[in-house]
């Protein structure tokens, strides 16, 4: 009797076990997700190698962490259904003292964190570096509330400044399959440079050294031409959150073109083109546009009771 009790539990417990197996797979591909959606485990794409190898370590994260979560809740499930107390005054076979069993839940965390810890070090490393000769070099300054970019050391031998303003949003563009390096420092307060698509942000000091911080990052490249916004990432003041600015990624050519441009007088205003100027006459349509297509700039006016719109909306 009591036997024919147990197999009857163990077969329903079995079929449970099957119907979950299939049913998880059914789960995946009825979100209508791609493998590649699914795989990334809700992390956004990325426009640079960093962002993809930092992907790549929260994917692996994702597929480990679930390994040892299936393993844990079928090891819980079988427990359950089959280790049940069977009569009053009965307990089940206790484990208590086992020494396999604690040898192996010491021996193999450990290795699983060791694991975690290399590989975040390794990602970490290649994140963080610096690099000797980058392709370009960009020097990003924050100020209540607005940016300035500077192209020091630039091939046109003059200098090249684009400055935000309460009107208009800075446009840092910068060229797409170069290595870029941004050193970054803060005329006031505490902030911090972030662009999502580059899946990265770094707080910008006043006095990177006597704060000692390391004020520079480096990324290999930009994968793909586009306009991506950028905002300033610290609670940093009133207006904290108009501290926005837009990197406008163009191929090399363009790029080049592009400073080129910048140090040649405009034939209306006399005075070099400006970013939006050299922009708009490269004409290469939307990725040229003269203004911010990514975010606009808000009313500062303290007054203001009305929230700022997008222009033309
Ligand atoms: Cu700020």
């Amino acid at each position: 009797m009591g036997r024919d009790v147990t197999r009857v539990r163990r077969s329903r417990g079995v079929r449970a076990a099957k119907a979950a197996v299939l049913a998880a797979p059914v789960v995946v591909l009825t979100t209508g997700c791609s493998v590649e959606e699914v795989l990334r485990f809700g992390w956004p794409v990325g426009v640079t190698p960093q962002a993809t190898e930092m992907r790549l370590l929260w994917t692996w994260l994702a597929v480990a962490s679930l390994v040892v979560g299936v393993i844990v809740w079928g090891l819980t499930a079988w427990t359950v259904a089959f280790h049940r107390k069977k009569g009053e005054g009965e307990l089940p076979r206790q484990f208590q003292y086992s020494l396999p069993v604690e040898v192996i839940s010491v021996v193999l965390p450990t290795i699983i964190v060791a694991g975690i810890f290399a590989y975040t070090v390794v990602v970490q490393n290649d994140v963080d570096k610096s690099i000797p000769n980058p392709d370009v070099k960009v020097d990003v300054t924050a100020f209540q509330w607005n940016w300035r970019f500077d192209y020091p050391d630039n091939p046109t031998g003059r200098p090249i400044s684009t400055l935000g303003t309460s009107e208009t949003i800075p446009l840092l563009v910068l060229p797409t399959d170069r290595s870029i390096e941004f050193t970054i420092s803060s005329e006031d307060v505490i902030h911090s440079f972030f662009v999502p698509e580059f899946l990265f942000k770094r707080d910008v000091f006043p006095m990177p050294d006597k704060n000692d911080t390391d004020n520079t990052f480096v990324i290999d490249k930009i994968e793909r031409e586009g306009a991506f916004v950028g905002r300033c990432a610290e609670l940093c003041g009133s207006y904290h959150s108009a501290m926005n600015f837009e990197v406008r990624a163009l191929n090399p050519q363009r790029y080049d073109q592009y400073l080129r441009l910048r140090t040649q007088n405009n034939p209306v205003s006399g005075a070099p083109n400006t970013a939006g100027e050299a922009l708009a006459a490269l004409n290469c349509g939307e990725l040229c546009a003269p203004e911010a297509t990514t975010t606009y700039p808000f009313s500062t006016k303290r007054t203001n009771r009305v929230a700022s719109v997008r222009p033309n909306s």
